[in-house]
């Protein structure tokens, strides 16, 4: 019989305030979601500012959920996880610092393009700080158009990207 969950990777970052207290507070809070388990978290990532120099370096992570919640209702959990650690969105201000960023990279094989939500993310599969750790905890998974992460990572240049251990 068919899982009534479906595999869900979100991507975990912030660069203010207490950027690995906000991942990994971030991280519980995906644990406690309703209608669905957290499998697995990556380890965290320190990682130079893609877009704009002027702000300080990353904290980034990906999990790895299974959920019942469509994928509308998931994106709007995220968004209320950000706002709750003091995300404001700053009109016009794109690839600004931020406390906290969830983003959903990807959910089973779909492909999603509506007004609100694009799945495979945009940036997955250019982004060192997302390929890395999802490589990490998911070193076999393709996307849905069949690609493999660890090709996608093996075209990525690495600079920047750095694990912290423990
Ligand atoms: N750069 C890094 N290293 N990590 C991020 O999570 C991140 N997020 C962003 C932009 C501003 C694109 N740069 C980033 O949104």
């Amino acid at each position: 019989m068919a899982s009534l969950y479906t595999a869900a990777y979100i991507g975990l970052g912030s660069n203010l305030g207490d950027p690995s207290a906000q991942v990994n507070s971030a991280i519980k809070a995906l644990a406690a979601l309703d209608n669905t388990r957290l499998l697995v978290a990556s380890s965290l990532y320190r990682s130079a500012p893609m877009g704009p120099q002027d702000q300080p370096e990353y904290i980034n992570a990906v999990a790895h959920l299974e959920t019942r919640l469509e994928p509308l209702q998931l994106l709007h959990e995220l968004q209320r996880i950000e706002a709750e650690h003091g995300r404001v969105r700053v009109e016009g201000e794109r690839w600004g610092p931020r406390t906290l960023d969830l983003d959903l990279l990807l959910y089973g094989n779909e492909v999603i393009q509506d007004e609100e939500l694009t799945v495979p993310h945009v940036g997955l599969h250019e982004r060192n700080f997302v390929l890395f750790p999802l490589f990490e905890i998911a070193p076999e998974l393709n996307l849905p158009d069949g690609r493999r992460v660890v090709e996608l990572l093996n075209a990525c240049p690495l600079e920047g990207l750095e694990r912290i251990i423990g």
